[in-house]
C-alpha cells in the first residue's frame, strides 16, 4: 500500500503525485497542511527529519527526498517505464531531475514568497506568533530564514536573481529540447516529470513572460503536450482542501 504525505500546492508534492499518476498507481493521501505547521508536528518529524513534505510510505517503509520518490516508484513498480532505454539518455535525464532541485527549485520558492506564501502566512498569523513559533522549527537554519522572510519578505535584487535564474533554466530547457521531443530524448521520462512542476508554477508567478513562445517554441510546444497528459491533469486536480486560502493554483 503506497500513502502519500504532501501538500496541494507544493511543487514537490505536485512531482510526486505526477509520477504517481504516470505509473496509474493508487495511493492514500494524507493532506499535511503546512501552514498549520502540521510539518513540524513530532509524528511527522519521525518519517521526515528535514520536516518537508513530500514523504511516501510504501508498506510501511518511509521514503523520503521527491526525486529519490520518483525514482523509487520507478524502480519499485512495473507499469509504463519512466526511464529512457539508453544509458546516456538516462544520465540526461538524471541531469534535469537534478537540475530541477537545484535550480528550479531553489529559485521558484524564492520566488514564490512575496506573492504567495507570505500573504498565506499573514493571514494566519501575527509576526509575533511567527517569531513564537519558530522556536519550534527543527531546522535552525531554516529557522532563521522563516523569521526574517516573515519580517521583511524576499528582497528586491534576491528575487530579481531568482527570477534571471529561472529564465536562463527555461533557455536551457530549449537547447536540450532541440535534441529530442522529450527532455531526455524522445521518451517521456521522469526528466518530465521533475520539470513540468516547475513551469506550471513559473506560469502563475510574476514574470510568466518568462515562457513565452515566440523566445521558447519548443519549450511551449512541450508545456502543452505535457498539460494534455491525463496523468497531469489528474495530478493537478488534487484539490485545496483550504478554501479561505487566497491561492487557488
Ligand atoms: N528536497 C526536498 C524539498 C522539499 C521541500 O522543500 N518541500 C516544501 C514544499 S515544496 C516544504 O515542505 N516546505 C515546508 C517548509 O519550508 O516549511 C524534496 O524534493 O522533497
Amino acid at each position: 500500500m503506497l500513502t502519500l504525505y504532501h501538500y496541494w500546492s507544493s511543487v514537490c508534492s505536485q512531482k510526486v503525485r505526477f509520477c504517481l499518476s504516470e505509473k496509474g498507481l493508487d495511493w492514500n493521501s494524507r493532506h499535511i497542511d503546512l501552514f498549520g505547521f502540521e510539518h513540524w508536528k513530532p509524528e511527522y518529524l519521525k518519517l521526515n527529519r528535514m520536516a518537508v513534505v513530500p514523504t511516501l510510505e510504501h508498506d510501511g517503509r518511509i521514503v523520503t527526498e521527491s526525486n529519490v520518490i520518483i525514482e523509487y516508484l520507478e524502480d519499485a513498480f512495473p507499469g509504463p517505464s519512466l526511464r529512457p532505454g539508453d544509458a546516456f539518455l538516462r544520465a540526461r535525464m538524471r541531469h534535469w531531475i537534478n537540475l530541477s532541485e537545484a535550480e528550479a527549485h531553489h529559485n521558484v520558492n524564492t520566488c514564490s514568497y512575496n506573492l504567495r506564501h507570505r500573504p498565506r502566512l499573514m493571514q494566519k498569523y501575527s509576526i509575533e506568533e511567527i517569531r513564537g513559533l519558530a522556536h519550534g522549527h527543527p531546522n535552525s537554519d531554516l529557522r532563521a530564514r522563516m523569521v526574517q522572510r516573515a519580517e521583511r519578505g524576499v528582497g528586491e535584487e534576491e528575487e530579481a536573481a531568482a527570477y534571471r535564474a529561472l529564465a536562463a533554466l527555461v533557455d536551457w530547457m530549449e537547447e536540450s529540447l532541440s535534441e529530442g521531443t522529450w527532455l531526455a530524448g524522445d521518451v517521456f521520462s521522469l526528466a518530465d516529470v521533475a520539470m513540468g512542476p516547475y513551469v506550471n508554477r513559473i506560469e502563475v508567478l510574476a514574470h510568466p513572460e518568462i515562457l513565452a513562445a515566440d523566445a521558447h517554441p519548443r519549450v511551449a510546444d512541450w508545456w502543452a503536450r505535457i498539460r494534455a497528459r491525463p496523468g497531469f491533469q489528474q495530478a493537478f486536480s488534487f484539490a485545496n482542501p483550504d478554501a479561505s486560502d487566497p491561492v487557488k493554483r
